[in-house]
């Protein structure tokens, strides 16, 4: 398997871990976001949204974080990623797509962009504007962990799954803003939880070949 990724990119973060979880090998294939290099003709020609993460599995060329992890949890079950109940994965995917969906499209790098250099809105601004989606974000994450049975060492049971690995990127990218997590004690709990575990620590972006 091959991965498309840039060390600091939180959605091939999220695909990293998945792989580990699992045991699965890739080899990683930086792409340079901040040189631009996913708007390059090879990468867009693979990718024509022009994000990372990809992955290439034999002939399948995937994209997206979600349907990439969905991917490996269908053709790889074990360990699994989701529970074994309806109800049980319809929490999980629903506390992943808090964040996948919610949060991180918002503060995503072509968003910042534009928001300076098109809509001319200052860095104070822009920082402003990644803070507050983080926050409105991870104050209904922190209710919906805090308040649910299902919850326990990690966002659902006692084994990590798709919603830790969302939600440990997203934890990650408000650190390197300057946020401090202490005002959501459960979703620090559960980051601190999953910090000790290898395949989360392999992933983070510290560790990767393309790390500054
Ligand atoms: N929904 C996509 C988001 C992918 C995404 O936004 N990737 C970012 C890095 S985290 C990217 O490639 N950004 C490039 C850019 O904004 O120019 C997924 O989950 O894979």
């Amino acid at each position: 398997m091959k991965l498309y990724s840039y060390f600091r990119s939180s959605a091939a973060y999220r695909v990293r871990i998945g792989l580990n979880l699992k045991g699965l090998a890739a080899e990683i294939i930086p792409v340079h976001l901040r040189h631009n290099e996913q708007h390059a003709p090879d990468y867009a020609a693979l990718n024509p949204q022009h994000l990372v993460p990809l992955l290439e599995d034999g002939p399948h060329r995937l994209i997206q974080s979600l349907a990439i992890l969905e991917y490996l949890e269908e053709t790889r079950p074990e360990p699994a990623i989701l529970p074994p109940d309806p109800a049980g994965r319809a929490r999980v995917r629903a506390l992943a797509q808090v964040i996948a969906c919610e949060i991180h499209p918002l503060d995503n790098l072509r968003v910042l962009r534009y928001l300076v250099r098109d809509l001319k809105v200052t860095n104070e601004a822009k920082d402003q504007w990644y803070r507050h989606w983080i926050v409105e974000g991870f104050d209904a994450l922190e209710k919906l962990l805090a308040g649910a049975p299902e919850t326990g060492r990690f966002c659902h049971g006692d084994m990590p799954g798709l919603a830790d690995i969302c939600l440990v990127p997203q934890v990650n990218n408000a650190r390197l803003a300057g946020m401090d997590i202490a005002p959501w004690p459960t979703i620090q709990r559960i980051a601190a939880a999953c910090a000790e575990i290898p395949a989360f620590a392999a992933a983070h972006p510290s560790k990767q070949p393309d790390a500054e």
